[in-house]
This record gives C-alpha cells, structure tokens and sequence, in this order.
C-alpha cells in the first residue's frame, strides 16, 4: 500500500458508510474527505477528475480510484481480506453466494427503497410506493427469515463484506423488512453491535 486510502463522501450516513465500515473491519488505514454539494465539491475539476458522475462514494487507492459502492466495496475485501471477509475463486460455492448477496443488496434491495425517495405529487401515488415497496419486501423475507433463522451471518462460513453491504442497505426498508421480524432483527441488533460499524458511524 502507498499510503492510506482515501474516500470521498458528503456525510457519514450516505452510500460511503460501507466502504468506511469495510475499511474499520480491515484495519485498512483510510482518509475521510467530506465533500460539500452546496459549496459545488460535487461538481469541482478535481472531483470530477476522480469521478466524472459527481456522486460519492469514491476511493484512491494509490493508482486505483474507483467509484459506486458495491464495486468498492468488492475490490477492497479481495484485495485487503481475501478468505477472510471475502470467499476466493478457491471458495467458488461460498464465492458465488457472496456475490449474490453483494449485488443484491444494491441491485434489488436499494433500487426497491430508492423508490420511496422519488418525488410523488399525491397521497394515492405515495400509497402505490409504500405498496410496491412492501409486496417487494415480501418476497425479499421468504428468502431472507428462513436463512438468517438458521445462521448468525447471511454466509453460513459467518461475517462477511455481504452483512457489511446487507446492513448498511436494510435500515432503509426498516418498516417493510425488520420490524416485527425476529430473525432479521436479531441480525441487524448483531451487526449494529460491531465495534467497527461503530466507529464508522453507520446506524
Ligand atoms: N449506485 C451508487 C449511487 C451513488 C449515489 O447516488 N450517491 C449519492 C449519495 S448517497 C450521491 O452522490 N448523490 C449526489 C447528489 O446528491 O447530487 C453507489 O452505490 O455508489
């Protein structure tokens, strides 16, 4: 390593609090750079230099820079936690559930809430969100409870970057996915109660 990480963000709890989670699961040395949308950082030459959407988060790793979250996240765990935090090609069974898991979060589970921060001009609208956003969560349970009923971790190997991706997503859809529902809730009390999700921040 040459040097410690940097990551650009605009506050603790927007989509950089994996990569800062990840990174204090590591013990990766890490910089934080705070970046102001109001002051125009987003949208400043040197940002856009490392990342040309303007969106954060973003990661240099020495010639590396890298940006959307899951993808950093992904890069981060094979190269600073190989077998430990991320199962190897070697692992190719638990590899491939990692990586479902990892892209599900972002893929299917947040592209689901982000729903519910679209603007909708009625309380008609805004009651077909809340009702896709359920039926959605729905079928998210019949997968979830019945896993994370039998195991601690949502890999049956234990912790892994996909709880990482996985905790940071699900306070979101709180209302749909955790309450009430003891299995996830268990899970999430355990994740929340890591002293590397808080020294990130995260909840
Ligand atoms: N899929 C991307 C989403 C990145 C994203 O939209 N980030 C938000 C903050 S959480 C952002 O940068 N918004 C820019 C803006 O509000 O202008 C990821 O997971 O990194």
């Amino acid at each position: 390593m040459t040097g410690p990480i940097h990551l650009y963000s605009m506050a603790y709890q927007d989509r950089s609090d994996r990569v800062r989670w990840l990174l204090e699961e590591m013990g990766v040395p890490y910089q934080n750079h705070f970046l102001k949308k109001s002051s125009g950082d987003l949208d400043s030459e040197s940002y856009r230099a490392l990342n040309p959407m303007g969106r954060v988060p973003t990661i240099v790793d020495g010639g590396i820079t890298l940006h959307e979250s899951a993808a950093i996240c992904l890069y981060l765990a094979d190269r600073y936690a190989a077998g430990c935090l991320a199962p190897t090609v070697e692992q190719i069974d638990l590899r491939a559930q990692y990586l479902q898991w990892m892209v599900f979060s972002v893929g299917s589970l947040e592209c689901v809430i982000a729903r519910m921060f679209t603007h909708v001009a009625t309380p008609e609208q805004k009651a077909e969100t809340h009702r896709f956003v359920n039926e959605q969560c729905q079928i998210f349970k019949k997968v979830l409870l019945p896993l994370l009923s039998k195991q601690e971790y949502i890999l049956s190997s234990g912790f892994s970057a996909a709880d990482i991706m996985l905790g940071a997503v699900i306070p979101g859809a709180q209302e749909f996915l955790v309450d009430g529902e003891a299995p996830i809730e268990a899970y999430m009390q355990r994740l929340m109660a890591r002293d590397a999700a808080i020294r990130a921040r995260v909840f």
